[in-house]
């Protein structure tokens, strides 16, 4: 009897979280704790903001703006084989399924199925006939990431480890970005929107990426919560959370009435950086394992590797800043937006609660730089990519090796290559100067995303005991797979300024 009504109670628990989990990731978004909430865009409240000045969300692609909280995802990079033919298709059947940040986020209609949007490299741009004013010709975007990548500290030559179809930047003429619940609804629009442009376009690479399974879901492939420390951008989030970067939409969006630059077919659009970044998982967690930060009557020898991974990234697994909570991870501090984001490292200067080093300081220093979280509002990006790759096989644990690819599909939005993407990796995680605070003027590498062409990396601070220590890393646990610079239109531009 007794145990009859526990056991129903149990699987009625049980069935009700199912139910919410159920109808978190049924979408085509996924939402997990930890995450900052989307806006509703109400038809009547972007009706209005078509017709007066704020942000044109029927005209903003849909992925710019939401962050990674896509659950399948393929990344189809393409040659432009016949331009009139690719202008034509674009406007009268690639045009009506590209989908807006309106479309995405009104809840007085049914979220699409699926996410269409595209993108296209500067020889893209260049093969459509697109000419001029964008960026100077020495920007990155001009140049392609390619001719980019001594800069962002990829091994040379590149052919040794980029995917070849990143190589050649000058025949890599666009993506599309596909987004849905499930691998089939994702193939098959492409399926459809191969049939549409026929001939007239060339598969050059394509990536399969997925949010991973069960409660790794929103997590990246070593195991941290990823997607948490995004900017808010004015006059879209809803809610500015306690600690959180607040930038202007000009910060992500080109050709905003606050910049001075006079390209309007290029309004409403955003540079999207896109990375292929291979991961070393097992050995990453042989590495924290052999090197485990061990703290006497404090911490076991798994939570010594576990603090290692904390110290390196700056949140433990869970998301919890290491800030907030340096020798162990409390977990609800990781999945609250109210918390998650609320440190500055204002007082964090002797390498403790969280090292200068750390993968989420050199990214965004907060008040490192000048006392104002919001000093260098340029230097912010809002990031969307999504885990690819399997899981790791027992085999491959066992072994401490890697024999199957994986890693993140990284994808940045931001109004400018050099002051974003390229600012981040370049002049922050790869320049082991920054941040030089006089205690520690040379903190070393980001031990995550740091790069020095393939050569072995000093990072400071990771070692509690001796924290003016370097330990030297020799294996990059992310590698660069290659990638490109893109620019995603805005809807009227596609349908004009592009297709004409
Ligand atoms: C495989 C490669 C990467 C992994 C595993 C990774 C992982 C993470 C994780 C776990 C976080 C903390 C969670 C969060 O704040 O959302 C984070 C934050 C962040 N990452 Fe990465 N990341 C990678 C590549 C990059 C790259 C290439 C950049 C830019 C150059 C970048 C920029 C950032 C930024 C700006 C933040 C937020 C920092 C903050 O606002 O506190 N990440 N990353
Ligand atoms: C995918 O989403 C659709 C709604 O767009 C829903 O009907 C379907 O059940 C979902 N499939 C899965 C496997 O979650
Ligand atoms: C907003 O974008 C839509 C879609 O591109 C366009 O039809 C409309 O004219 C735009 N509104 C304004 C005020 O620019
Ligand atoms: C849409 O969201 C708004 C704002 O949250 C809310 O007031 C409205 O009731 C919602 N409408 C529907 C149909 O869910
Ligand atoms: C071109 O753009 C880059 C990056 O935005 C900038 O640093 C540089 O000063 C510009 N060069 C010229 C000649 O305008
Ligand atoms: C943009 O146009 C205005 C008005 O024509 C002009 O004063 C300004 O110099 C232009 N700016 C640029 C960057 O070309
Ligand atoms: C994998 O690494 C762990 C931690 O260093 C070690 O204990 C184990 O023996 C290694 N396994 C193999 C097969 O090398
Ligand atoms: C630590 O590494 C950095 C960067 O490689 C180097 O400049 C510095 O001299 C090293 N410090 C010590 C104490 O070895
Ligand atoms: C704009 C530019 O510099 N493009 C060059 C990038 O690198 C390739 C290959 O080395 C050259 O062919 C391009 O001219």
């Amino acid at each position: 009897m007794r145990f009859s009504s526990i056991c129903a109670s149990f699987s009625l628990s049980i069935l009700l979280g199912f139910a919410s989990q159920a109808q978190a990731s049924s979408g085509l978004l996924i939402d997990p704790p930890g995450f900052q909430p989307l806006p509703v865009l109400s038809r009547k409240k972007h009706a209005a903001r078509d017709s007066g000045p704020g942000l044109n969300f029927s005209n903003i692609q849909g992925d710019i703006l939401i962050g990674m909280r896509k659950n399948k995802e393929v990344f189809f990079f393409f040659g432009i084989q016949s331009v009139p033919t690719f202008k034509s298709k674009l406007a009268s059947d690639i045009y009506p399924l590209i989908t807006s940040t309106a479309q995405l986020l009104d809840n007085t209609t049914t979220m699409p199925a699926t996410l269409l949007n595209i993108a296209f490299s500067q020889s893209g741009l260049t093969t459509l006939g697109v000419s001029g004013g964008l960026v100077n010709s020495s920007d990155p975007f001009a140049t392609g990431q390619a001719n980019d990548s001594v800069n962002l500290g990829d091994p040379q030559p590149i052919t040794n480890n980029w995917i070849p179809g990143f190589v050649d930047t000058n025949s890599l003429h666009g993506m599309f970005l596909i987004c849905s619940n499930t691998t089939e609804n994702v193939n098959a629009e492409l399926a459809h929107i191969r049939a549409i442009l026929g001939d007239s376009i060339v598969e050059i690479h394509r990536l399969h990426g997925a949010a991973r399974p069960g409660s790794e879901q929103g997590h990246e492939h070593f195991g941290f919560l990823d997607g948490i420390g995004q900017p808010a951008v004015d006059g879209f989030s809803p809610t500015v959370f306690p600690g959180q970067a607040e930038v202007a939409a000009s910060a992500i969006l080109f050709g905003q009435t606050d910049d001075s630059n006079n390209v309007t077919w290029a309004q409403d659009g955003s540079f999207l950086a896109f990375r292929q970044l291979k991961q070393l998982v097992p050995e990453f967690n042989k590495f924290l394992a052999d090197n485990a930060v061990l703290v006497p009557g404090v911490n076991t020898p798994a939570e010594g590797a576990a603090l290692l991974g904390a110290r390196m990234m700056g949140r433990w697994k869970s998301g919890a800043p290491i800030a907030l909570t340096p020798l162990k991870d409390i977990p609800s501090l990781g999945t609250n937006p109210q918390i998650n984001n609320d440190f500055t490292f204002l007082n964090e200067v002797d390498n403790f609660g969280c090292p200068f080093s750390a993968h989420i300081r050199k990214t965004n220093p907060r008040a490192d730089l000048t006392g104002d979280i919001n000093g260098f509002p340029t230097h912010h990006i809002i990031r969307a990519g999504i885990p690819y790759g399997p899981e790791v096989t027992p085999t491959e644990a066992a072994s401490n090796t890697t024999t199957i690819e994986r890693g993140l599909a990284f994808v940045s939005y931001q109004s400018s290559i050099p002051n974003g993407f390229q600012f981040l990796q370049q002049r922050w995680a790869n320049n082991p100067k920054f941040f030089p605070h006089p205690n520690f003027p040379v903190p070393g590498f980001d031990p995550v995303i740091g790069a020095f062409e393939g050569k072995p990396r000093n990072v400071q601070g990771l070692d509690l005991a001796h924290r003016t220590r370097n330990i030297t890393l020799y294996t990059d646990f992310v590698q660069s797979r290659g990638g490109e610079y893109f620019f995603a239109p805005s809807l009227s531009a596609i349908l004009t300024t592009i297709s004409a």
